[in-house]
């Protein structure tokens, strides 16, 4: 075999010539826990904040183990662990979509319980708790996973336990594996389970009485699971943006070097904006539509492709130009008033027509539909185009939400800013391309940023369990500063939400603040980066160079920072 065919060989299995050198980048330890030689485990100290939610009296009823050993205070790490604990069986898995830095905080766990604990990986995220999928982590797969992207080597589903049968079959995981903790990976809802089995597992649970403790961590790449002064960003987030600000920044390239192409980027985000304002803070678009404005404008879709067509005319008939690009968030459609109207009648309908509905023949369905909905929403759903209509009558997710990222959106956009502009601006030339950033993003190598921010979450959560801790969040503040290892109680931030007809226990989304500093920047921004080609084009993402100790220009801003950088260790 030649040299070269024998080198290709050896990249098979995640070994490029890339995946071996992150997996030797070393990472910082916040100061709290030693050194990278010399780690140690910490104690746990009140900062003096307590959280008190807005229905802080019902949670304290529905979670009155937890509430009363916490009494909902913010912990942070203080000081030496006195003694060192053994013997530990902790499992650790990944719930909901995957983003990059599951790997590493998986590796943060293993080395702060080091090899007298032991660490078991759940297969299949929640499903494979319930079912009692588990295997020993080992240092070896620690040295194969670490600063890698993705949640393959756990894999990940969205099964939410919530009923006393899945409670039931979770006691038994923990009593057939022997189970001294539960870390539980995840975003707002997975956060919201981990609270539910702190409680559900707190005591009782092995034969002298004693509980299984329950450790969330902070992820998600829609950047909607953030507590202002406590959790400054869910990790993922700066992987999956500079990701699509990479990608955006090439076609912002292109359309100033093709000039002909409107592009509309439609990116992930199910609910919240934050990926879609980071984006366009790193690129500056023509145009950036922010959902939590809409609906806090009440802006009708008929407004929006106002605003678009607006910037389409006056940059050609100021400018000449015949380009520019558009961001839309994957949640958009769910924050126009009207189009959220529609949903709602639209869930409410499927839900208690579902076998009527499920007996007809697919091209009899939107019929039905329509006919069922009140005057205004009918009318509504029967203008809309039929690829919209197909998507908005599709099978909803097992938490019985729309798909949005099913929805194209920006196509809905491009046709109505077309059909505007032929009947407004006939003179006006708008060439048209489409596109959709999500699923790209989620699964990239970590940034600098979240293989050192993950890596110290897992850190912090080994130490929360050594020093017996349940019913936490592990975060990590402080990122200009070397890190501040912080346990938020995930009882202080849960409400009572009605879902779906029901009064539910949650952890809300934190979505975009219209009043935040990184919004108020944009907004100061934007009307200058309609005008004329302003963008920038951050390039890919940088684990050794210049930009390599970036920070999401989202949290500089908002937390008040003086430059983008981090500093961690
Ligand atoms: P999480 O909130 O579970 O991290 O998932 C986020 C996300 O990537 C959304 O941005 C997107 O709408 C959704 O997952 C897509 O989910 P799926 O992988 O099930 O298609």
């Amino acid at each position: 075999m030649s040299s070269l065919a024998n080198q290709l060989e050896q990249m098979e299995s995640h070994r490029s010539l890339f995946e071996n050198a992150v997996r030797a980048l070393p990472l910082p330890v916040c100061p709290a826990f030693g050194s990278a030689d010399a780690l140690q485990a910490v104690r746990f100290a009140g900062t003096g904040q307590v959280l008190a939610s807005r229905d802080a009296a019902a949670v304290a009823e529905r979670f009155a183990q937890s509430v009363k050993a916490s009494g909902n205070a913010v912990l942070r790490a203080e000081g030496v662990a006195v003694g060192r604990v053994s013997g530990k069986r902790v499992a650790v898995l990944f719930s909901g979509g995957p983003a990059a830095g599951g790997h590493n905080v998986l590796c943060g766990i293993k080395r702060m319980l080091g090899a007298d604990n032991t660490v078991l990986g759940v297969k299949g995220g929640p499903k494979g708790l319930l079912a009692g999928k588990l295997f020993e982590v080992t240092d070896a797969h620690v040295a194969e996973i670490l600063n890698t992207g993705g949640f393959d080597f756990l894999g990940t589903d969205r099964t939410k336990i919530k009923t006393p049968k899945q409670f039931e079959q979770v006691k038994k995981t923990c009593v057939e594996h022997q189970l001294d903790a539960i870390v539980i990976i995840g975003g707002d809802d997975s956060n919201t389970n981990a609270a539910l089995l702190a409680e559900y597992l707190f005591s009782g649970i092995k034969a002298d009485g004693s509980g299984v403790q329950v450790i969330g961590a902070p992820k998600t790449i829609d950047g909607d699971l953030q507590v202002p002064g406590l959790l400054p960003i869910s990790f993922g987030f700066d992987t999956a943006t500079r990701i699509y600000a990479e990608l955006a920044g090439n076609i912002l390239q292109d359309t100033r070097s093709s000039l002909k192409y409107w592009h509309f980027i439609k990116l992930m985000g199910r609910s919240a904006s934050h990926v879609t304002l980071e984006v366009a803070l790193q690129v500056k678009p023509a145009v950036a539509l922010i959902s939590e404005e809409v609906a806090e404008k009440r802006l009708s879709l008929g407004a929006l492709v106002d605003e678009i067509v607006a910037a389409v005319v006056s940059r050609y008939r100021d400018k000449g130009l015949k380009h520019g690009v558009v961001l839309v968030p994957e949640g958009l459609i769910e924050f126009i008033p009207e189009m959220n109207a529609l949903i709602a009648e639209l869930n409410d309908l499927l839900a208690h027509e579902a076998d009527a509905f499920a007996a007809l023949a697919v091209d009899a369905r939107a019929a039905f539909v329509a006919g069922k909905l009140t005057t205004a929403v009918a009318a509504l759903f029967r203008s809309l185009p039929g690829y919209i209509v197909d998507m908005l009558l599709a099978e909803r997710d097992s938490h019985g939400n729309l798909q949005v990222s099913l929805i194209p959106t920006e196509q809905l956009l491009i046709d109505m800013v077309r059909a505007r502009i032929k009947e407004t601006a006939p003179d006006v030339p708008f060439g048209s391309q489409h596109h959709f950033f999500g699923y790209e993003g989620r699964c990239g190598a970590p940034t600098l940023f979240d293989a050192a921010y993950t890596y110290n979450l897992g850190l912090t959560v080994g130490a929360l369990i050594l020093d017996g801790r349940s019913g936490y969040m592990a975060s990590v503040t402080g990122l200009g500063q070397g890190g501040q290892p912080l346990a938020i109680p995930l009882t202080g931030l849960i409400n009572v939400e009605r879902r779906h007809g029901k009064d539910e226990y949650v952890i809300e989304k934190a979505l975009v603040r219209t009043d935040a500093p990184a919004m108020r920047f944009f907004a100061g921004r934007r009307a200058a980066w309609a005008a004329d080609d302003l963008f920038a084009s951050p390039g890919p993402r940088q684990l050794w160079g210049p930009a390599a100790h970036q920070l999401p220009i989202t949290v500089a801003l908002n937390d008040g920072l003086p430059s983008l950088d981090f500093k961690l260790g």
